[in-house]
């Protein structure tokens, strides 16, 4: 079976709860991150000069917010089509250029999910910790063959 409508439903309804509270949400995605591949901070060009997570950093906000549309975008794209195309070109080469290689993709998609979780609190289901996972990976497949 296919990417359901369901699935895209609750992935879209956690979507918008996330965009309610970006500059708290993208401090924990990021403070996960760095929780499990502390040496990840060196790679992110707003965080490398700053002592832990800067708290009010827009470049920061702007960037998990960008990760967060692409993945939701992503579940979009596979309930449409069955399939994730990336529209940006020039991805591949940046997470190359940047140092970025497959264990990270794990790191990154742990700490989607328990921000996702923060951002559901008791509305959290297995269901839809899946639908985010596979849009996540359908993604990050996506990029890791533009890495290629
Ligand atoms: C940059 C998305 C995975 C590290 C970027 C950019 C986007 C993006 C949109 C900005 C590109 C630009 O400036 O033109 C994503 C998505 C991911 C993902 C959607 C997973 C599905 C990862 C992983 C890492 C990583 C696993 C490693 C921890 C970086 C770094 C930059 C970057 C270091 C450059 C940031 C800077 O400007 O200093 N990513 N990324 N990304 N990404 Fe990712
Ligand atoms: C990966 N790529 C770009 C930006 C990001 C922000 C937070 C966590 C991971 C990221």
């Amino acid at each position: 079976m296919g990417f359901t409508e369901k699935q895209e439903t609750i992935v879209n309804s956690s979507w918008e709860a996330f965009k309610q509270n970006i500059p708290v949400y993208s401090v924990l995605f990021y403070t996960i991150i760095l929780e499990k591949a502390p040496a990840a901070k060196d790679m992110f060009s707003f965080l490398k000069d700053s002592a832990g997570v800067p708290q009010d950093n827009p470049r920061l906000k702007a960037h998990a917010e960008k990760v967060f549309e692409m993945v939701h975008d992503s579940a979009v794209q596979l309930r449409a089509n069955g399939e994730v195309t990336l529209t940006n070109a020039t991805l591949g080469g940046v997470h190359v250029q940047k140092g970025v290689v497959g264990p990270h993709f794990e790191v990154v998609k742990e700490a989607l999910l328990k921000t996702i979780k923060e951002v559901v609190g008791d509305k959290w289901s297995d269901e839809l910790g899946t639908a985010w996972e596979i849009a996540y990976d359908g993604l990050a497949n996506a990029i890791k063959k533009a890495m290629t």
